[in-house]
């Protein structure tokens, strides 16, 4: 198998800004760059920009400068957009570039001197956003079924190339090649369309009507048409033909585009490269579109979101994981705030967030944070190393939300792990350090197989991560292959305390609702004497309960009996102090992460000198204790009612 790895994403054209669609195909490709790393492929990712043809000329025209004026800034835009997303390409390429230009004439000529261009007249509908000539059967209600315009008749002598000539072979090596385009639903499409008789394809425009474009070589009168100058860009940036990185990458080479532009890259590229006598490309990876709360991004509707927004609204590692764990690759994908808020509060607050604080937080009370010398549990271990198998089968699939679905997989059963093995009961014992020591290390091996797995897609929480877990140092490839060590992190390595990596997400609405008035009591009538032992609704609402989540605990000084808590009653009121007389039933570790249920205006009181401002509530059946916790996880300060 070959060992390069070569990911691309379309290059963008430069009448627009960068937005989540392109932000999308951009991140994705940055994940398969930086999980084929993590595997220890050589593996090289290209991006860029597409800048000659009609479109361009008219959003420059619209501004008043040159086309290549407005292209330098467009495409600056898209260069510059992908570092803010921790996107890191390898090389981002122009369509302007002097070496593609010269790529794009030499395939030309070596096409022509083949004999598969033909000068010749041609008559046809022409759409001019999405620069081709369109079939009657292609459009809908006579309309271009992207633009929804109706195309303009066009008739003029062109260069054609003989795409006709390679219909058959296409067709048999797509067979041959089951997953050459996937998913399969896309396969098929191109198929059905090859099922027609493919026409052949007008490659030229003649520079009476458009000079902003790559000159034929064998025709000055002519400008190449932009998509045969654009796909070429898939080669020209390795340094085809004798470049190093061309004889390299190239075919190990994965497409990845959306539904949009499926005939090109599935019928015109293939056909271009056969001609050319350049080997097939190896996958062509389509995904489908994205819609923001159920519609389509525009201007007019102000739903457009952009990378800028995307990394300082949602934070870059959310969203990375947002839009991987969202979309099922290949079908449409809906951005909405609220579902973000959810995914972001339920998946990497809580169980990613709350395993790593958690995890560290027990290391450092009972061994000083250091990972002890001891054995591993196998069926924590064992779903590790499973998991690692099974993202690696999944990621190169394209399979991104199921691989995501698997690491958490291995979060749930480590926090399951903790609830089953009690660490804070086993510290009670001294007899049992031995097994606390056990379940301690297991859980740390257990963080660095998370850690790594969540690489691709969220590095900037992974680096934390590894960084808190004292490894460092390495390179991603190394990651990787330490990961599948029964234990990754030797005896002895130092930890940090598990910094929050994903505070949660609160909701603006309930920050609302606790400032508001208190409701006075309803004048006139007075009301009935309420029976003994009963309490009228106006009692009741007078007793402010909220939902409070315990960030720290611990056990007040000279006393087994009475824990300090510090508990978050979300905004406006933040972080109070509780002191509780659970100390006999909770550990203090236990506490933290918890959600439970406040009297918050209970008046304050002094206990062992500390202020306790609320109380918590508890079912107490003799020596039992139950606390009184929400059963899902509601934001801290909801009311209570
Ligand atoms: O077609 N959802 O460029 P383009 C998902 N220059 N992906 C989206 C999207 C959405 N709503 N909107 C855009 C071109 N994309 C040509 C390509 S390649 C040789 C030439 C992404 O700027 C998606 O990847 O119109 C789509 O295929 C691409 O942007 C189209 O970008």
């Amino acid at each position: 198998m070959s060992r390069s790895y070569y990911v691309t994403t379309p290059i963008y054209y430069v009448n627009a800004e960068p937005h989540l669609g392109h932000a999308y195909t951009t991140i994705i490709c940055d994940v398969l760059r930086r999980f084929h790393l993590l595997a220890g492929l050589d593996s090289y990712m290209q991006t860029g920009t597409d800048e000659h043809g009609d479109k361009v000329v008219q959003a420059a025209e619209a501004k008043g400068i040159p086309p290549k004026e407005y292209a330098d800034r467009i495409s600056l835009k898209f260069r510059e957009a992908w570092p803010k997303l921790a996107i890191e390409p390898d090389y981002f390429i122009r369509t302007t570039d002097p070496g593609h230009v010269h790529v794009v004439q030499g395939i030309l000529q070596k096409v022509y001197d083949q004999g598969d261009i033909y000068f010749g007249q041609y008559g046809g509908l022409y759409c001019f956003g999405c620069e081709r000539f369109y079939t009657e059967k292609e459009l809908i209600d006579g309309k271009c079924p992207d633009h929804l315009t109706e195309p303009t008749y066009i008739e003029e002598e062109n260069y054609f190339f003989r795409m006709s000539r390679y219909q058959d072979w296409l067709i048999d090596y797509i067979k041959d090649h089951p997953d050459y385009i996937r998913p399969e639903r896309y396969k098929n499409e191109v198929l059905s369309f090859l099922r027609e008789p493919l026409e052949d394809l007008c490659i030229s425009r003649p520079k009476t009507r458009l000079t902003w474009g790559i000159e034929l070589p064998f025709d000055p009168k002519f400008v190449t048409y932009v998509w045969f100058d654009a796909l070429i860009n898939y080669v020209s940036g390795l340094g085809y033909p004798d470049g190093e990185k061309y004889q390299r990458y190239w075919p190990s080479v994965q497409h990845v585009i959306a539904k949009d532009i499926l005939k090109p890259h599935g019928i015109f590229w293939p056909t271009m490269l056969k001609s050319a006598g350049i080997e097939p490309y190896r996958h062509l990876n389509v995904h489908g579109y994205w819609t923001v709360d159920g519609q389509k991004m525009s201007k007019s509707l102000g739903n457009v979101i952009t990378p800028d927004l995307m990394a300082d609204k949602f934070g870059i590692d959310a969203v990375r994981y947002y839009v991987c764990r969202e979309m099922v690759f290949g079908l449409d994908g809906d951005f909405s705030q609220a579902n973000f808020d959810e995914r972001f509060n339920a998946d990497l607050a809580n169980d990613l967030g709350n395993l790593f604080s958690r995890s560290l937080a027990m290391l450092d009370k009972y061994f000083g944070g250091v990972v002890p010398e001891a054995e591993t549990d196998q069926d924590l271990t064992d779903k590790g190393l499973a998991v690692m198998d099974e993202f690696g089968r999944l990621l190169p699939e394209l399979a991104f939300h199921q691989a995501l679905l698997a690491v958490w997989g291995l979060i749930s059963a480590a926090n399951h792990y903790i609830v089953d093995n009690e660490p804070w009961v086993l510290a009670k014992d001294s007899a049992r350090k031995d097994r606390l020591a056990v379940v301690m290390n297991t859980l740390v091996q257990t963080l660095y197989r998370v850690a790594v797995l969540v690489w691709p897609v969220m590095p900037g929480a992974a680096a934390k991560m590894l960084d808190q877990l004292g490894a460092e140092g390495d390179d991603a490839a190394r990651w990787f292959e330490r990961a599948r060590d029964e234990e990754p992190l030797a005896a002895g390595t130092k930890t940090g305390r598990g910094e929050a990596l994903f505070p949660r997400i609160e909701k603006q609405a309930k920050a609302k609702k606790a400032k508001a008035p208190q409701k006075k009591a309803k004048k006139g009538k007075p009301e009935a004497a309420p029976a003994e032992n009963i309490i009228t609704f106006d009692d009741f609402r007078r007793l402010d309960l909220a939902v409070g989540l315990v960030t720290a605990a611990e056990l007040v000084e000279n006393t087994d009996r009475l824990m300090k808590l510090s508990v978050d009653l979300g905004e406006p009121e933040g972080q109070r102090t509780i002191v509780a007389g659970i100390a006999r039933h909770y550990a203090a570790d236990e506490m933290i992460g918890r959600r439970i249920v406040v009297v918050a205006n209970l008046q304050p009181a002094k206990l062992k000198g500390i202020e306790s401002r609320g109380m918590l509530l508890a079912a107490v059946d003799g020596d039992r204790m139950s606390l009184i916790t929400p059963d899902s996880d509601v934001g801290p300060g909801t009311k209570i009612s």
